[in-house]
């Protein structure tokens, strides 16, 4: 039932801890309902950590990515637990990290879509630079500045347009979205907070990471579910903006690990974790379109540009010549990245970063699980009538 569900999806607020229990590690992760939240989750609770989620109350579930983490309220001896809260709020914020006297606090909530933050700046501001202030001051006002280490979940779009490659800790900043100036704030007031309280506050400069957990709207998973969806002939096309645009791409499940590790230093400290390699948004279309046996050839330019089918393989559902991508100039931002490759030297020696997920395997990885769910789509008859207005 629908009240079940409530309680099922974390609706409630815990029911207090044991105390009897040799004492774990505390955490709160902010945005745990988001792809990185729900892969951090699960490792701190394999590494025994109680973890306290923040979600912020939507009209819907959104919990879909860490329900498989739920504890029913009533069990004694929960690890995980979560709260509504919202970074927007300071209140729910101090009253979350005053019951819950974290160790670790890693603030990965934000509105983190670039292109959305050119329409709605404000709040994005609001929320991934204000936000990360207010968990700060927080802690700074319930004295626990000496006892709770912040992890800022800071990113490659700082570096923006600086024009250097591969990109470091020591490359300029030239932000080119309302959504890399918030963060660039985020990542200033972490380091001003740590020399200027002493705290343990760093921030992971996280070059882009994917999984089949990646919200939807984004390019790789827009491509991997797109594609599947049009092999099980539920859409004929998929539109995207920039084919030339270039990515350092690798596993999210790799990089929450290197958060935690960040975490654990004795010093506090900023590191770019990045793969080193990087790809177009075009090859990462071929190298799906591989994956699901389709032989694609690129014609057409510009806006005109798009992707034919040469053989469609064992599909039934795809034709000869069929055109399966389309470029829509919807999807082009006001300012744009062109290009991002990081150097996560400082990280590879200081917190042994080392990515096991290779870009092939990636992209594997997420055509499967997009597949799967194509497929139970199918079998539910489900149709996505929204798959064209979704924007960005
Ligand atoms: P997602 O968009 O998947 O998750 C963001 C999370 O933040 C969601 O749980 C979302 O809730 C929550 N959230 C959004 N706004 C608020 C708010 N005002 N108050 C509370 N919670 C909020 O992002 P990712 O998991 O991919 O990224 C995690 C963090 O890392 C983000 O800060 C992102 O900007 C940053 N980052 C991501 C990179 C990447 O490649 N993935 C690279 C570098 C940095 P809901 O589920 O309700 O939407
Ligand atoms: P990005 O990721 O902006 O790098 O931010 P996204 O996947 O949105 O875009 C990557 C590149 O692909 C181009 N592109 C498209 N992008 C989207 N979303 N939709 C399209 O149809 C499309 N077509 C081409 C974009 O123009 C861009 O160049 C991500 C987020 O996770 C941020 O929160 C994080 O900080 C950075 O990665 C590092």
């Amino acid at each position: 039932t629908d009240t079940e569900k409530s309680s099922v999806r974390g609706d409630q607020e815990p029911a207090g801890l044991d105390t009897s229990a040799p004492r774990q590690k505390v955490a709160v992760i902010t945005g745990v309902s988001g792809q990185d939240g729900a892969y951090l989750a699960e490792l701190l609770l394999s590494k025994g950590y109680v973890v306290h989620g923040v979600k912020r109350r939507t009209s819907r579930f959104n919990t879909e990515r860490i329900d498989h983490l739920y504890q029913d309220p009533q069990e004694r001896e929960r690890r995980f637990i979560l709260y509504h809260g919202d970074l927007t709020d300071s209140s729910s914020l101090l009253r979350i990290i005053q019951e819950t006297q974290p160790d670790e606090i890693y603030n990965l909530a934000a509105q983190s879509h670039v292109a959305v933050s050119f329409d709605e700046p404000e709040y994005t501001a609001n929320s991934d630079a204000l936000g990360p202030l207010r968990i700060l001051e927080t802690l700074r006002r319930l004295g626990m500045e000496k006892k709770t280490r912040f992890y800022q979940a800071s990113t490659s779009e700082m570096f923006g347009a600086s024009g250097d490659s591969p990109q470091h800790e020591e490359t300029p900043f030239r932000p080119r979205s309302p959504y890399a100036i918030a963060k660039l704030y985020a990542y200033w007031i972490t380091v001003n907070y740590r020399e200027a309280y002493g705290m343990h506050a760093s921030n992971g400069i996280l070059f882009n990471h994917e999984s089949p957990l990646r919200g939807e709207t984004f390019v790789t998973r827009k491509i991997t579910r797109g594609l599947a969806r049009v092999v099980m002939g539920q859409q004929d096309c998929i539109y995207l903006g920039n084919l030339d645009a270039r990515r350092d791409w690798g596993h999210a499940r790799d990089y929450v690990e290197m958060m935690w590790r960040i975490l654990q230093q004795d010093q506090p400290d900023d590191y770019v974790i990045a793969t080193g390699v990087q790809h177009s948004v075009r090859e990462f279309v071929e190298a799906a379109a591989q994956e699901l046996g389709l032989v694609l050839r690129w014609e057409g330019r510009g806006l005109d540009e798009h992707a034919v089918i040469v053989d469609p393989g064992k599909h039934t559902n795809v034709a000869k010549n069929q055109v399966v991508v389309r470029v829509d100039a919807r999807y082009f931002r006001p300012t744009e990245v062109d290009s991002m490759l990081g150097d996560a030297t400082k990280a590879r020696e200081r917190l042994g970063w080392q990515p096991t997920i290779g870009f092939h395997a990636l992209v594997r990885e997420m055509v499967q699980a997009d597949l799967d769910a194509a497929g139970k789509d199918h079998l539910f008859q489900t149709h996505d009538a929204h798959s064209h207005f979704y924007h960005n």
